[in-house]
């Protein structure tokens, strides 16, 4: 399988509950490499951007509010089927769905507080990733 790159968030709940680490050990012990990482407070626009594809949904408007409500740290992975094997150690969207020590099951409050975001996808990956660095911050 390829070396490929994926695109993480860890979320407001998981930063205002002191999880950066715990939530990277989970990563790092999956055997993948973070190759870039910085803690930023979203903006607006910035959540907008990022979650257009949801602009139609219910739940739009709470979700730019939850991106923005504390510090994210946005981060770079790297590794063999990086894009699939985060999705697997991030578990499924809803906490009560997602698998034996997943990220989510071990750390998510809810559907919407769900600690982290994965790309799902090598377009959605290169694009989210050109949104939050320039290549010379991404150190592989
Ligand atoms: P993500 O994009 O954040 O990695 O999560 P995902 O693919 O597992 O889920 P997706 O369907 O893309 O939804 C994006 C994010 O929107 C919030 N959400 N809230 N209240 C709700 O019913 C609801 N559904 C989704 C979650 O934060 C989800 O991760
Ligand atoms: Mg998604």
């Amino acid at each position: 399988m390829a070396i490929e790159r994926t695109f993480s968030i860890i979320k407001p709940d998981a930063t205002e509950r002191n999880l950066t680490g715990a939530v990277n050990a989970v990563i790092e012990k999956a055997g993948l490499r973070i190759v870039a990482q910085k803690r930023i407070r979203m903006t607006k626009e910035q959540a907008e951007t990022f979650y257009a594809v949801h602009k139609a949904r219910p739940f739009f408007g709470e979700l730019v509010e939850f991106m923005t409500s504390a510090p994210v740290v946005v981060q770079v992975l790297e590794g063999e089927g990086a894009i699939a094997k985060y999705r697997e150690v991030m578990g499924a969207t809803d906490p009560a769905k997602a698998a034996e020590g997943t990220v989510r099951k071990l750390y998510a409050k809810s559907i919407g507080e769900n600690s982290v975001h994965g790309s799902d996808a090598p377009e959605t990956a290169a694009i989210e990733i050109a949104q939050f660095f320039s290549g010379n911050e991404i150190v592989g």
